[in-house]
C-alpha cells in the first residue's frame, strides 16, 4: 500500500516486547444481538514497548464466541503469539503503514488479531512523533457525533423507553438491533414514539435471507437512515439483489473485511454506506484505505464499535475524526458499558459528541494500571 496522502512522518519504530493481558470487564447490562449475547467482555489488551523506551496500549476486539466473525479472543491470542507478533517484534519500520503488508503476506484471515498489533503500532508511532493519534492519521474533527447501539430488548415497550432515553441523553443516532419476529413492529413503535426526524437505523447481524426481501421492504416506510448487514456475514451478491428491492440504504458491517471488499460492494451495488471497524479489516492502514476510497466514491462511512474498553475506544474516536466519517458512530461513553473503565479520563459525551483528545500524544487516555491488574486473568510477555 502506498503511504497515504496526509499521513505524518514518524521516527523509526522497533518494538522489542509486547505484553498481552486478558481482562474481564462486566457489562452493566447484557448486550444481545441476533447472533448471540454478551454479559462480560473478556478482552485482550496489548502493551507495545519500543526499543527507545516508548510504550503504547492497544486492544484486540475479538469476543468470547465466533458469532460475529470466525475470530474469538482465544483464536486471536494464539494468532498474535504464534504468527502476528513474530513478524513485528525486533523489526524496524520507518512508518506504521508498513506493518499491514507484512502481516498480509501469506497470512490469511485473523484480521482482529492482526489489527490488535497493527493499531498499537500506529498509537506508538503517534506517541513517538509527539502527536495525538487523531492528528497523526490526518483526522480533522475536534469532536465526533455519537450514536447508541441498543441490543434486543425484552419487548417493544422496553425498546421504546430505551430509545427515548437515549435521544433525551443527547445521542445523535439510535441503532436498533433486530431479528426475525422482533423487527418491523418494534422499529415502528420506536418511530411513532420519537417522531419522524429522529435518526434511527436497524442492525440485523445477518439474521435474514433474500426470501425476507418483501418483509424487510416494510422498513422502507419507517424513514431509517440505513439497515445494517441484513444478510450473511460474508455476502455481497445477495445484498446487491436486496438493495435493488429496498429504498432504505444498506450499510455493510461484517461483509467488509478489506479495501477489496469495499470496492466489490461499490461495483456490485451491495450497499451504499460502510460501517468501518478497524478490528474487522485488519487495522488502521486498511481502515484509512477504505475511508479514502469511500470518500472518492461518495460513499459515507461511520465508525462501528465492538463493546471496546476505553483503550479500543481511543482508536475508534481517532479514526472517526477523519473527514469522511460523516455519520454518527457507535462511540458511546464509558458509562454506557462499564461501572468503571480501564482508562483515565473515562470517555464522556456532551450534547451527543465525544471530544477527540488533542492535548496528549498517542491514544490520548492513560491506562489505569491498578484497575487493569485487578481484572487481569491471563498474561503473556512476547519478546524479539
Ligand atoms: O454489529 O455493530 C455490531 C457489538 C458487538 C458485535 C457487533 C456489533 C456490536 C455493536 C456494539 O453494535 C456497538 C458498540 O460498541 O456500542
Ligand atoms: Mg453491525
Amino acid at each position: 500500500m502506498s503511504p497515504r496522502v496526509g499521513s505524518t512522518a514518524s521516527a523509526p519504530l522497533c518494538v522489542d516486547r509486547i505484553t498481552l493481558r486478558q481482562i474481564e470487564l462486566p457489562l452493566k447490562e447484557p448486550f444481545r444481538i441476533s447472533s448471540g449475547v454478551v454479559h462480560n467482555r473478556r478482552i485482550m489488551l496489548l502493551e507495545l514497548h519500543d526499543s527507545s523506551g516508548a510504550v503504547e496500549w492497544s486492544e484486540c476486539v475479538a469476543g468470547e464466541s465466533p458469532n460475529y466473525s470466525s475470530e474469538a479472543i482465544d483464536t486471536a491470542w494464539l494468532a498474535v503469539t504464534k504468527w502476528v507478533a513474530p513478524r513485528v517484534l525486533g523489526r524496524t519500520f520507518s512508518h506504521p503503514s508498513e506493518v499491514h503488508p507484512i502481516l498480509e503476506r501469506d497470512f490469511r484471515g485473523h484480521e482482529m488479531a492482526k489489527a490488535g498489533v497493527e493499531m498499537g503500532m500506529w498509537g506508538l508511532a503517534a506517541k513517538m512523533a509527539n502527536l495525538p493519534l487523531a492528528r497523526f492519521i490526518g483526522g480533522v474533527r475536534t469532536e465526533v457525533a455519537t450514536g447508541i447501539s441498543l441490543g434486543i430488548q425484552k419487548d417493544p415497550a422496553t425498546l421504546v423507553a430505551r430509545a427515548s432515553e437515549a435521544f433525551a441523553a443527547g445521542y445523535r443516532k439510535v441503532k436498533i438491533k433486530i431479528e426475525p419476529g422482533n423487527d418491523v413492529e418494534w422499529v415502528r413503535a420506536v418511530r411513532n414514539a420519537v417522531g419522524p426526524d429522529a435518526h434511527l437505523m436497524a442492525d440485523a447481524n445477518n439474521a435474514y435471507s433474500l426470501e425476507d426481501a418483501d418483509h424487510l421492504a416494510k422498513l422502507d416506510d419507517l424513514g431509517l437512515m440505513m439497515i445494517e448487514q441484513p444478510l450473511s456475514h460474508d455476502d455481497l451478491v445477495r445484498h446487491a439483489a436486496l438493495q435493488r428491492k429496498l429504498r432504505t440504504p444498506i450499510c455493510l458491517d461484517e461483509s467488509i473485511t478489506s479495501l477489496e471488499r469495499a470496492q466489490d460492494m461499490v461495483t456490485l451495488g451491495s450497499g451504499r454506506i460502510i460501517n468501518i471497524k478497524a478490528g474487522r479489516v485488519g487495522g488502521y492502514a486498511s481502515s484509512l484505505a477504505i475511508h479514502d476510497y469511500c470518500l472518492e466514491q461518495g460513499v459515507p462511512v461511520w465508525c462501528g464499535g465492538m463493546l471496546e474498553s476505553g483503550i479500543g475506544r481511543a482508536y475508534n474516536v481517532a479514526l472517526a475524526s477523519l473527514p469522511n466519517f460523516v455519520l454518527p458512530g457507535d462511540l458511546s461513553p464509558s458509562a454506557r458499558y462499564w461501572a468503571q473503565d480501564v482508562v483515565t479520563p473515562e470517555w464522556t459525551m456532551t450534547d451527543g459528541m465525544v471530544r477527540v483528545p488533542l492535548d496528549v500524544p498517542g491514544i490520548g487516555v492513560t491506562v489505569d494500571r491498578a484497575r487493569v491488574e485487578s481484572i487481569t486473568t491471563r498474561t503473556e510477555v512476547l519478546t524479539a
